[in-house]
């Protein structure tokens, strides 16, 4: 299969995130991106490709433009108010919770970070707007790829994209990768499109943009939202809303699950999938369910995930897969291929 590598990913590189009331590290690190690429390229599992370029009326299908207007512009703004800026992230620290407006825009910037975002882990940096459009591009290049007739296509991009939505980034998400090649597949004749889930975090993104959409199906296997990131979505009671009632599924796991018990709830989400009808799969594949996460509560070993590829692909149908998240750094090469690998 053919890999859509973002050459522009490490010009995103946040310093520090939010935790606990310190910054620390990030843990959504260029060298992600570089472990998967090497491992890809050690395995020679196919070309590995620059994506096409996309003009902007593709990221307009699902984010809105005064969103995407404000990422484009955030980081000249960010060093105007002072120049020193230039070396720091830009983090949110003030957000509009119930009761406040959202339909007017602030013109102080802090105050704008807060209106687009929902937490204070994601830091905004020089590069981040070139890396997720172009991170954009390899979603939007790998669904075109099924438009040609091609069985599967691998997005290997970062940053993540699966917790942004229509206007807001939060979760290292900055651009939904995943929501555009599902969108991208519809608007190339597959009448019904599904998006499968497996990063350990709930895809709240996703669900958001497709939750009132009956022609895309989202199905999501997650850390239990009551006591895992992002804490205010995930449920399993979240079907949907008019007429996309019966096309969301979530599948909430308790910190612990192994490959066991997480292989189960994939078995429930496929039939839902093959029930639903879907003409093409696109996959949030994230590895943070590996035991060896320092951020996440399953147990998953590296050999699950060459099963978990082999059971993507029985489901016979043509598949995007969209690299999400997986912070064991060291591991992450090897555990996305193993997919790949499953897969091919
Ligand atoms: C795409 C994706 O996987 N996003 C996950 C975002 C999770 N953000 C909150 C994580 C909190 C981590 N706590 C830091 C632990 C320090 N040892
Ligand atoms: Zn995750």
């Amino acid at each position: 299969m053919k890999t859509f590598y973002n050459p522009h990913h490490a010009l995103h590189r946040g310093q520090f995130e939010m935790y606990r009331g310190a910054l620390v590290p990030c843990h959504e690190v260029p060298a992600r991106a570089d472990h998967v690429l090497a491992e890809l390229q050690r395995r020679k599992l196919g070309a590995v490709l620059n994506p096409q370029p996309f003009d902007a009326a593709a990221l307009e299908s699902i984010h809105s433009p005064r969103y995407l207007q404000f990422l484009q512009t955030a980081w000249a703004q960010w060093i105007a108010i002072d120049p020193a800026n230039a070396a720091r992230d830009a983090l949110p620290s003030v957000w509009p919770t119930r009761s406040f407006r959202t339909d007017i825009e602030p013109d102080n910037f802090a105050a704008r970070m807060g209106l687009y975002s929902f937490d204070a882990g994601t830091p905004l940096t020089s590069g981040t707007w070139v890396a997720a459009r172009a991170g954009a591009e390899c979603a939007l290049s790998a669904a075109q790829q099924l438009a040609l007739g091609a069985r599967a296509a691998f997005a290997l991009s970062r940053p993540p994209g699966h917790h942004a939505g229509a206007d807001f980034f939060g979760g290292y998400c900055f651009i939904n990768n995943a929501a555009l090649a599902a969108q991208h597949l519809r608007d190339s004749g597959f009448a019904r499109v599904a998006v499968l889930d497996v990063d350990y975090h709930h895809g709240n993104g996703t669900q958001a943009i497709f939750y009132e959409r009956p022609d895309v199906f989202f199905a999501s296997l997650h850390g239990d939202p009551r006591t895992e990131y992002p804490f205010f979505l995930g449920h399993a009671d979240e079907t949907g809303v008019g007429a996309g009632l019966g096309a969301n599924l979530n599948l909430p796991l308790p910190r612990g699950t192994d490959f066991a018990r997480w292989s189960q709830a994939l078995e429930v989400s496929l039939a839902a999938i093959k029930r639903f009808g879907a003409q093409a799969l696109v996959v949030s594949l994230g590895v943070d369910t590996f035991a060896g996460d320092p951020i996440s509560g399953f147990a998953l070993q590296s050999d699950d995930y060459l099963r978990m590829g082999e059971r993507l692909a029985a489901v016979g149908l043509p598949t995007v897969l969209v690299f999400e998240g997986g912070y064991a750094v060291d591991a992450v090469g090897v555990n996305v291929v193993n997919v790949l690998q499953g897969f091919a």
